[in-house]
């Protein structure tokens, strides 16, 4: 335990020096043009959706609405960095055919509300905001779909309030426990996890994520290394929609990134205890930023799990290969 404190200090550091190098670089460069603010306008991408506001008990969460209010729910949640935009290609496709459809932006995210203490972002906070919208919205359960950070959230979800899940379905992000096993037995998983330990410092994840025109966003979505199969399914448009998602209103990638400050302790952490409804795992197999293993590791803790595997595809896996992965939800809704 000593030992694992010790490593992930020294790594925070490590990170710290090496990306505050970076930083002081580019300003030598750049100077204060590396943090120059743009003036955006709102991408013609965000017209025209349904945008509405729920009031919970300690946050007010915006959502965007598809599908009407008589139907079953199905709620959409996002993951890191992004906002409820990244569930744009199954919005349309559940909305006609099944159900009232509802992509949150999480707390801290877009419209959202953004408390200030770091705290407010554990875990147990997120999931609770995922029970409060689903009773507001005046329902008992609700199929959830979700991917990356919203997968972690909906995965705790599930254990804590098994009764308000009617189906599961995670995109690209194996339970919690199966995580934290898999860094620590592989090398590999570790490597890819290296932001993890980064974002434990102060300030500077933030002023590296916006530096030069939030470049960060461009290498998240675009880049080359993290291996998107249909880059025409990101658009400048689309990029821009993210940037002005980070922009407007008082956001800052501060408040997502302290949902990774209490990664390492409290609720984040544990093993995963048995699931019994339906659950299915949807894997892009060119995720560059975590191993399939822990996925499949996740079918174990899982009484009727399965998993359909998309070869090649980005972490991004829902917006990469849409199609493919609205066939499987439709079919896994209908089984
Ligand atoms: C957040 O989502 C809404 C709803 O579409 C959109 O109008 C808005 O532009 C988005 N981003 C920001 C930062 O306002
Ligand atoms: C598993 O879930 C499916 C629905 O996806 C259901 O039809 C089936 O009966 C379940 N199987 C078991 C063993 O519970
Ligand atoms: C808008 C757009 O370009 N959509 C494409 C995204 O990728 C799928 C593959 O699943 C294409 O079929 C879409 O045309």
């Amino acid at each position: 335990m000593v030992l694992q404190q010790t490593v992930f200090y020294l790594l925070q550091l490590y990170y710290l020096i090496k990306f505050s190098a970076i930083l002081l670089l580019g300003f030598a460069f750049k100077g204060r043009s590396l943090f120059e603010k743009k003036h955006r306008e709102k991408p013609k991408v965000l017209e025209g959706w349904d945008s509405r506001y729920i009031k919970l008990k300690n946050v007010r969460l915006h959502y965007v609405q598809t599908g009407s209010d008589d139907k079953p729910l199905m709620l959409f949640i996002h993951g890191y960095p992004e906002f409820w935009y990244s569930w744009r290609f199954q919005l349309k496709k559940f909305a006609d055919e099944y159900r009232q459809v509802i992509p949150i932006d999480q707390r801290g995210y877009n419209l959202s509300d953004k408390p200030k203490p770091v705290e407010s972002y554990a875990v147990d906070e997120l999931i609770g905001d995922v029970r409060d919208v689903i009773e507001g919205l005046g329902y008992k359960k609700a199929v959830v779909v979700a991917h990356d950070w919203g997968g972690l959230v909906a995965w705790k979800f599930a254990e804590s309030y098994p009764e308000m899940v009617d189906k599961l379905i995670c995109c690209n992000i194996p339970r919690p426990g199966a995580f934290g096993h898999r860094i620590r037995k592989s090398w590999s998983q570790f490597r890819k996890s290296w932001y993890m330990f980064f974002y434990q410092n102060v300030r500077i994840p933030e002023l590296l994520c916006v530096a030069d025109d939030m470049k960060m966003l461009d290498l998240c979505f675009r880049g080359r290394e993290m291996g998107i199969r249909n880059s025409e399914n990101f658009t400048d448009d689309d990029l821009e929609a993210w940037k002005y998602s980070f922009s407007m209103n008082g956001a800052s990638f501060k408040y997502p990134i302290n949902y990774y400050r209490n990664i390492f302790s409290g609720k984040s952490r544990g093993k995963d205890i048995m699931l019994d409804m339906p659950v299915l795992i949807i894997w892009g197999t060119g995720d560059g930023a975590l191993d399939v293993e822990a996925a499949e590791d996740s079918l174990k803790t899982l009484r009727n799990g399965s998993m359909k595997k998309i070869p090649g595809a980005s972490h991004w896996v829902q917006q990469d290969e849409p199609e493919k992965v609205n066939q499987y939800i439709a079919q896994f809704l209908k089984d």
